[in-house]
Order: structure tokens, then sequence, then C-alpha cells
């Protein structure tokens, strides 16, 4: 009879948020610790993209961000195309997925957008 298995996580608890007045564009590492279901804690790091659909971090999402990804279109980690900025999902490579992601957040006409 095979065992049952119990839940692997039950919470992670992140030590700083993300302040709605941080204005920088790129990666931000947040503290966290993660909590299994027999009380263990293990401390690690979130990294979030704060500019994400806004890849040029001109606080608009509009053309030119979706073709700064599509730009780099099949590029993985380690090819010198690939940058984590632009890889919206986060799978190590700028895939259709990417493209889709920064174009479903394009806002047509709102400031000035070409
Ligand atoms: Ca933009
Ligand atoms: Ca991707």
């Amino acid at each position: 009879m095979a065992g049952a298995v119990a839940p692997a996580l039950v919470r992670v608890a992140f030590s700083s948020a993300i302040s709605a007045a941080l204005t920088a564009c790129g990666f931000v590492s947040v503290p966290a610790n993660l909590t299994d279901f027999w009380g263990h804690t293990l401390a690690l790091t979130a990294r979030v993209n704060l500019a994400a659909p806004d890849v040029n971090c001109d606080g608009r999402v509009n053309i030119l961000d979706v073709q700064a990804v599509a730009r780099r279109f099949a590029a993985q980690a380690g090819n010198p195309l690939y940058d984590p900025q632009f890889d919206l999902d986060g799978d190590d490579r700028i895939g259709a997925l990417d493209v889709m992601l920064v174009a479903s957040r394009w806002q047509p006409g709102g400031g000035g957008n070409p």
C-alpha cells in the first residue's frame, strides 16, 4: 500500500513588500521564508521583474515593448540576445508566450503611444 503524500508546502511569507513608490525598472529581490508541512523553514529570495510588460521602462506599454520582445524571439538563457528583462514568463527563453504577454497589455492610443 502506497503511503500518503503530505503537502510539501504550507506557507511562503515575504519579509518585505514591494512598495508602490518603488520606481526602479528591472528586477528586485524580495526575501522570503518557505515553511513546509513539518514546520521547517527555508530562507529564499524571490526575484520580481518590475518592468514586465513595460520592458523598455518608459512608463507605457506599446508597440515599442512588443518589438523589443519580438526582436529577441527564440533567444535562450546563455545566448547573447537573451535578457531576462524580456522573458516575461521566466522560462529562460524568449518565445511566443512572451510576445503575447506584452502584446496583451498594449495600450493603443494611450499616453502618446506610437
Ligand atoms: Ca514601454
Ligand atoms: Ca519566456
